[in-house]
């Protein structure tokens, strides 16, 4: 249970990363994914990086600059723009729907408007998951200028769609849905300079 535990990546690395020792059972037609990130960098990075054989970008939760997250699905992204913000913490849930390809964004809890891509696309589960690094191979193709530098928390995946209110109860790790994986018994591997603190 790492509840109150962050994970601190404490500098710019080409190879430090946290492996998530978890994956989906089945492909997927639904998901939500959650997490927390604290860091100052103002360049592009990213947070959470789901990658199969057959798509790097399977799923991808990106932060090209501090105004903007970018959310793959199948190597086709959205954008959400937010209030930039002043170097706070920030929680971030998106979803997404095969049937209608709707994609959804909750920052700080709040829903932001639906957005859709890849309607009747299938993710696929044999998935290399991990944070702190950005794949553009299966497990690997890391890019130094993409890697996360900062505090991550509070992760989440769950193979269903979630509603507002179950995802402010992530925001407290009391999510109510039972998820792939999640903070409260969070399955992961240390590559290189990472510290659970
Ligand atoms: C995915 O979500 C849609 C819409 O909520 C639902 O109709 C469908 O049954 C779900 N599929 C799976 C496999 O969970
Ligand atoms: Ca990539």
């Amino acid at each position: 249970d790492l509840m109150d535990k962050v994970f601190v990546f404490p500098q710019e690395t080409k190879d430090s990363y946290v492996l998530v020792q978890a994956k989906p059972e089945q492909p997927l037609l639904n998901f939500t994914v959650c997490l927390r990130s604290y860091t100052d960098l103002t360049r592009p990075h990213s947070l959470f990086s789901y990658a199969t054989k057959a798509q790097d970008n399977e799923i991808l939760l990106f932060k090209p600059k501090p105004s903007e997250y970018r959310f793959y699905v199948g190597g086709k992204f959205v954008t959400f723009r937010i209030p930039e913000g002043r170097g706070d913490r920030e929680h971030v849930c998106t979803s997404w729907e095969s049937t209608t390809g709707i994609v959804r964004f909750w920052f700080n809890g709040k829903p932001w408007p639906r957005k859709g891509l890849q309607k009747d696309y299938v993710v696929g589960n044999e998935a290399v998951i991990m944070l702190g690094q950005e794949q553009d191979a299966f497990g690997g193709g890391f890019d130094v200028h993409q890697s996360f530098m900062g505090e991550i928390s509070d992760v989440y995946m769950w193979d269903v769609g979630l509603s507002t209110r179950q995802v402010q109860g992530a925001m407290y790790n009391n999510p109510g849905v039972t998820p792939i994986f999640g903070w409260r018994n969070f399955p992961y591997k240390i590559n290189g300079e990472v510290y659970l603190r």
